[in-house]
């Protein structure tokens, strides 16, 4: 078996992105892999969500054209919330097209994507030029990207043959590609943050091919880094001891990999 190492070290190594690296130091000193998917359609409630779960979480993931009402400000106080905080935002657009147009979509229209969002993901379905065209525009503002290289939903085509042509798109684009969405681990490159969507404690799946595992079996079993959980917490009555919950319960299942 190969040597596990801490997030802190995987961090301290000198293959690793300055993104990689910023995230995994914050990981271990928040003692958090922990990122909340905030699909809420109020941008009040995301931002109350956002400063309630902050010291609980690394990343804020968001939707933001589910608001309906998303302005600049939405963006600058959550801006302001990640430093108060010390989590990073991770827009998930999942960019899918030509270089060119990605680009235009990850700089401009109403969201300004780029302006405020530390991580954002692709499909690597149209080729590296989709990776190419969101460089194009986050290298110079130190940003990091995630290749989908397997999704939760029953029946995805993002598997086998697919997932290894990701992980080598993201090894050959390494200076802004610094993980994967994915089930679990997908490379055995330490500098890769694997992050996984579909995480629930007390659901199998919803009724539109979500599919559900638990925090030990993601990061124990499969070897990944982070999980990711939307309803799980936004649904409970308490969010806050939901969130401590679900934190507390990946950040074992990590300490459990590390010593065994
Ligand atoms: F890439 C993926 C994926 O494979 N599965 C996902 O569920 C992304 N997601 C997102 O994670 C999805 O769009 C939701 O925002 C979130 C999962 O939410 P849940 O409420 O925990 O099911």
């Amino acid at each position: 078996a190969q040597l596990e190492l801490s997030y802190k070290a995987r961090a301290e190594l000198p293959e690793t992105s300055p993104m990689a690296s910023r995230l995994l130091r914050l990981m271990e000193e928040k003692s958090s892999n922990l990122c909340v998917s905030a699909d809420v359609t109020e941008s009040a409630e995301l931002l109350r969500l956002a400063d309630e779960l902050g010291p609980l979480i690394c990343v804020l993931k968001t939707h933001v054209d589910i608001l309906q009402n998303f302005t600049s400000s939405v963006a600058d106080e959550l801006g302001q919330l990640a430093l108060k905080h010390r989590f990073l935002i991770f827009e998930d657009r999942k960019f899918a097209d030509i270089g060119n147009t990605v680009k235009l979509q990850y700089e401009g229209g109403l969201y300004r994507i780029s302006s405020w969002s530390h991580i954002v993901n692709a499909h690597a379905v149209p080729g590296p030029g989709v990776v190419q065209g969101l460089s194009a525009v986050g290298r110079a503002l130190d940003r990091g990207c995630l290749l989908i290289a397997q999704m939760s939903s029953a029946g995805s085509l993002a598997k086998g043959d697919y997932t290894e042509s990701v992980v080598r798109m993201a090894e050959e684009h390494s200076d802004f590609v610094f993980g994967f969405i994915c089930g679990g681990k997908v490379s055995s490159k330490p500098q890769f943050v694997h992050m996984t969507p579909g995480v629930q404690m007390h659901s199998q799946g919803d009724c539109l091919g979500q599919q559900y595992s638990t925090p030990s079996e993601v990061i124990g079993k499969k070897g990944s880094d982070v999980i990711i959980v939307g309803r799980g917490i936004l649904a409970a009555s308490d969010r806050l001891k939901a969130a401590e919950d679900y934190r507390k319960a990946a950040w074992e299942a990590y300490q459990n990999r590390l010593s065994s």
